[in-house]
């Protein structure tokens, strides 16, 4: 049976490799980061390519939602960081944090190192990898017909250690499921995800044995985010923050030519509205 958070209380929740803060993200801070929230171009990426194929039984397919990640890219065509075999040619450096999400994840690592087991939290982790997410509904273009998308489906975060994510916008229902990926699930432990929330959850249980996955966002309040990102209505927004070891964050220009070609549209993209991607094109 899975136990549901009692989310009218709003309590911290504190349980062996799961920690939950209702309301941790100051309204000051919620502001500075939806303001420079809106400074970015996210982009929808396939999940394969020329050099990458789908396997056999698999389909190309577009990501369910527009992304951005700081740090570090993993772009999905690279297969993501997969440790301890899919190391290499898998992190492309990003950008940095700005000033806010600095000083939220001196925080947030403190909290870590304080509520999980020192054998959960590698030597030299830190939180220098970040996927934002962005959820709702996509928008058709021809017929304004809107598809909403706003969910992802079973899987682990391969990154060592504890994961931590805050969040915006409208609340997710979250679950942590054990059993074979896909199939009859057993619910370990669902909850909300509020609006300004921090999650962090680490160790056997939680990050190695369990599955994760978003079921629903909720569609009450019927406000969106206004922000770059073309024919989509974003009502969430989620930063998952992990840790990649600095020697497997490769320079874009470091990369097998193949895989440079392969994404090269993502990041001339990119480099469109960024300087940092405009520099690791240009780079030599
Ligand atoms: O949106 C969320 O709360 C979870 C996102 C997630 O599962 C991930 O980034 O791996």
């Amino acid at each position: 049976m899975g136990i549901r958070h009692n989310k009218a209380k709003k309590e911290i929740l504190r349980k062996d490799g799961l920690f939950y803060h209702p309301t941790f993200v100051k309204k000051t801070e919620r502001t500075e980061i939806i303001e420079w929230l809106k400074t970015l171009h996210p982009i929808w990426e396939m999940r394969f390519s020329e050099h990458n194929p789908p396997p056999e039984g698999d389909e190309q397919r577009q990501l369910k939602r527009p992304v951005y990640w700081l740090g570090n890219w993993q772009f999905a065509c690279l297969n993501y960081y997969h440790p301890p075999k899919g190391i290499h040619n898998r992190c492309v450096k990003g950008e940095d944090y700005p000033p806010v999400l600095k000083t939220i994840l001196k925080t947030v690592e403190g909290i870590t190192r304080a509520q999980f087991k020192k054998n959960e939290v590698p030597k030299d982790w830190q939180l220098n990898t970040c996927l934002i997410n962005f959820y709702g509904s996509s928008i058709d273009p021809l017929t304004g017909k809107k598809n909403d998308t706003a969910r992802v489906g079973d899987h682990k975060d391969f990154e060592l250690g504890p994961v931590a994510s805050i969040s915006f916008g409208e609340r997710a229902f979250f679950q942590f499921v054990l059993g074979k990926k896909d199939l009859t699930n057993n619910i370990l432990y669902e909850q909300w995800i509020d609006d300004c929330s921090l999650q962090i959850f680490g160790g056997e249980l939680y990050k190695d044995r369990a599955f994760h996955r978003v079921q629903r966002v909720e569609n009450k309040l019927k406000t969106f985010f206004d922000l770059n990102v073309q024919n989509f209505e974003t009502r969430r927004i989620n930063f998952t923050f992990r840790y990649v070891p600095k020697e497997h964050i490769i320079e874009f220009q470091k990369l097998p030519k193949e895989l440079q070609a392969d994404i090269t549209p993502y990041m001339e993209e990119l480099a469109l509205n960024s300087d940092h991607f405009r520099k690791a094109l240009a780079k030599k």
